[in-house]
């Protein structure tokens, strides 16, 4: 059985997707032959309650120099990295000249805000390529791992911040108590630490299972949260739930004792027990209800190319790696998947090889249907292609369960 990346206690996998590509290997036809693939599986620890991926690809597989998520691709989401960027210059950076460091800061969605308020700050971002974009925009930005090392030299050259943040960053990371232990020693006496991901009861609750992929190591809850930064001696002082990528949680850190606890700690530890995301049961019933979406895509795809209808993927997403090669999807089902992303344009989609091509063509040809791979983006792109439904089209859904949309 595996040993759990936080307590070193062995846990159980729930579930296996088996071989799997990298969730974002978009690929030419070429590089085919070299595709890396590895098993996907996932377990919740019992003792800490960390969910987490059994097996994880190196990490310079998958984010390098040309790495294919740029964050500035939603408009709904830079508006939310807008809204953080505020929240946190109003609530935790607003002493004599703060200094905010962001990790994994992309390319600048979230600091560009914080350097336009004229805060100091740092972004540290591994993929040079995203890192470029940052820095073109007058964000301070380098090209690292936030690793203890790169603390010692932000330390000497900046001195410790008051606020350090993160967004879908922290579940990215395997040697989590490296980067706490790195955060602990940054942070600024009063300082607070504030950091979002997918979360897991939203990822129970509505079976979204395509989160699960090779980048997310972690699926976090507060309990597990608390749990992993009290080893370093931070606390938990507030959680805020976030609706962006299909349901995320923000949690907020501090040194412990500067900080009281909001009343939102307890509330939400609470859910979680009525949950039961500390039960093996909880994990076993998502399984089934996993497999059993599974069937039901497969059956409606199958059911609509019987009567010979169109139908391509709307947005080449991470999430969509994971239904297309789980499902078995393949481009006699769906014909190509648009994407507003250029760097995607012209690739395969990994594993399922299916073809990305660029939003124009989707717009000037409608399908019958299209299966709604950026579901987390639903509203901006609902209101986005209006006129698609208006014209007949259909959006084939599955979180939480699969459907048509008329
Ligand atoms: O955690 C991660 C999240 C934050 O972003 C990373 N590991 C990777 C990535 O996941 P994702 O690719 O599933 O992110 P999104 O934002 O759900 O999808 C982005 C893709 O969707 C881009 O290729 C652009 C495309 N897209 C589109 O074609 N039309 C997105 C929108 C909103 C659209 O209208």
């Amino acid at each position: 059985m595996p040993t759990c990346r936080i307590c070193r206690f062995e846990y159980e996998p729930f579930i296996s997707f088996g071989q799997m590509p990298l969730a974002n290997g978009f690929l030419e036809r070429d590089e085919i032959p070299e595709e890396h693939f590895f098993e996907l599986a996932v377990g919740s620890c019992r003792t800490c309650g960390m969910a987490q991926l059994v097996n994880q690809p190196d990490p310079s597989k998958m984010f390098h120099d040309h790495y294919a998520f740029f964050s500035s691709t939603s408009t709904r989401m830079a508006e939310h990295f807008r809204q953080f960027a505020e929240w946190i210059l109003r609530e935790y950076a607003s002493g004599t000249d703060p200094f905010v460091v962001e990790i994994g800061s992309n390319d600048g969605i979230l600091l560009q805000h914080v350097a336009k308020a004229g805060v100091r700050h740092l972004g540290v971002e591994p993929s040079a390529n995203v890192g470029a974009v940052a820095r073109k925009k007058g964000i301070n930005t380098i090209t690292e791992y936030f690793d203890k090392a790169l603390v010692k030299r932000i330390l000497s050259e900046h001195g410790q911040a008051n606020a350090i943040v993160a967004a879908n960053v922290m579940c990215h990371i395997p040697d989590l108590h490296s980067v706490v232990g790195g955060i602990k020693e940054l942070l600024a006496h009063t300082g607070v630490v504030a950091f979002e991901d997918p979360y897991l009861g939203d990822i129970v609750e509505k079976t979204s299972y395509d989160q699960i992929y090779d980048e997310h190591v972690f699926f976090f809850s507060a309990s597990s949260v608390e749990f992993l930064f009290t080893q370093h001696g931070l606390e938990l002082i507030d959680v805020l739930p976030q609706k962006v990528h299909g349901g995320s949680m923000r949690y907020v850190l501090a040194h412990k004792g500067t900080r009281s606890p909001s009343l939102a700690v307890r509330t939400q530890k609470e859910r979680e027990a009525k949950l039961g995301l500390s039960d093996a049961e909880t994990y076993h019933d998502l399984a089934r209800r996993i497999k059993r979406s599974r069937a039901d895509l497969v059956a409606l795809l199958a059911e609509l190319r019987t009567r010979k209808k169109r139908i391509v993927g709307y947005a080449a997403t991470s999430k969509s790696t994971t239904v297309t090669n789980y499902c078995g999807i393949t481009p006699d089902m769906v014909e190509y998947i648009c994407d507003t992303t250029p760097a995607k344009h012209g690739k395969l989609s990994p594993g399922a090889h299916i073809p990305v091509r660029p939003y124009s063509d989707f717009v000037s040809d409608y399908p019958d249907y299209a299966v709604l791979f950026g579901w987390n983006h639903a509203e901006e792109i609902m209101a986005k292609e209006a006129a698609y439904r208006a014209a007949g089209g259909k959006w084939i859904v599955y979180v939480p369960k699969v459907g048509v949309i008329e």
